[in-house]
């Protein structure tokens, strides 16, 4: 049988000459299936780095611009949902309801309305044709903040992180690598435990997961006005005060009139993962080489009471610990 290719942002065969010679001079490191290197404290498969040195490069941000920014695994999908229903509520200026038939999220996958910088519109190209977004763009990342912000400079554009129990995030990654590696040569790689011993080493794609989200943690605390810090467990926990807490803070805040008639009880509605999920577009369509479906699985917080073992859960909680310790952030 014929092998499927690999996404394109796990290969390696976009390299330019500079990437190249840059990644030699790089700490690199091969996984079950893969090769991984290190820059800015982060670790990549080559594609991906290629895509975030050409954002760093050529990126211009517009101070309206708003970034959504995660671990992976970590909400990403619900947070990108959540913020177009914002937005597109606003920009229709109330001629139509946030339950209309023709709402965006109906016609695509959150990641197809929200590209990722460094494995989509910088991994296509150099420099990606941004024009014909209306604004604010956005856009969505999973690097570190420290590497996101190189191009931001001085800019007033707006990062949403979500942060989500790492635990859950394993089996998530775990879950996902397994139905989109399916065919690929890269089938049957990665075992959870494989998965499980990369994560605590934090030489993962994107991690360590603690670097990734204490940058963000500290940038929320350095710059609120302009970092936001959500957890997941908090939009399942309490899913109305935190979609107005997102709404003020992209300066859109839900009108009295908007409250009373249940506006925010509807956009909960619409991007909620069993109404997403059954949407045609994300039953059958890709993005990002992705299958749409695979982004939606039980969105349960402690799923991984189902997975890990008690001594992989204390590992877990023992990372915790030492890594956020002082940090002021706690699970
Ligand atoms: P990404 O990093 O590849 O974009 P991301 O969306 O961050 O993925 O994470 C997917 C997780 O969010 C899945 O969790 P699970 O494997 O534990 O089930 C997925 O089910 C969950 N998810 C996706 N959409 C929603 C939603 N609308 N509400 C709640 N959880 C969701």
């Amino acid at each position: 049988m014929v092998k499927k290719e690999l996404p394109s942002h796990l290969r390696e065969d976009k390299l330019s000459e500079e990437t190249k010679t840059l990644i030699s001079s790089l700490v690199s490191y091969k996984d079950a299936s893969r090769k991984l290197c290190n820059y800015q404290g982060c670790w990549y498969y080559y594609n991906t780095l290629q895509g975030v040195v050409n954002f760093q490069r050529n990126f211009k941000p517009q101070d309206s611009d708003i970034i959504l920014a995660s671990f992976p695994k970590s909400g990403t999908t619900w947070l990108k949902a959540l913020t177009i229903a914002l937005l597109e509520r606003s920009k229709k200026n109330k001629d139509r309801s946030c339950d209309d038939i023709h709402h965006p999220l109906e016609s695509d996958n959150p990641h197809g309305l929200v590209p990722f910088l460094e494995m989509n519109l910088f991994l296509k190209s150099s420099t990606p044709d941004l024009t014909n977004l209306s604004s604010p763009r956005l856009f969505s990342t999973h690097m570190p903040l420290h590497t996101l912000q190189v191009p931001l400079k001085d800019s007033l554009c707006k990062i949403v992180y979500v942060w989500r129990n790492w635990k859950d995030v394993l089996v998530s990654i775990w879950h996902f690598t397994c139905i989109n590696l399916e065919e690929t040569e890269a089938e049957g790689s990665f075992t959870l435990e494989s998965m499980f011993d990369s994560f605590c080493s934090g030489v993962n794609y994107f991690g360590p997961s603690w670097e990734n989200v204490l940058s963000y943690w500290r940038g929320s605390l350095e710059d609120p006005k302009h970092v936001l810090f959500m957890r997941y467990e908090d939009l399942k926990a309490e899913p109305r005060g935190q979609i107005k807490r997102l709404a003020e803070f992209l300066a859109c805040p839900f009108s009295q009139e908007e409250e009373d008639s249940g506006d925010v009880e509807k956009i909960l509605e619409l991007c909620s993962l069993r109404n997403l999920s059954s949407l045609e577009i994300n039953k059958t369509g890709t993005s990002n080489d992705v299958h749409n479906s695979s982004f939606f699985r039980k969105g349960e917080v402690g799923d991984w009471k189902n997975y890990l073992t008690p001594e992989m859960e204390k590992k877990i909680d023992n990372i915790v610990e030492e890594k956020l310790r002082g940090s002021g952030l706690k699970f």
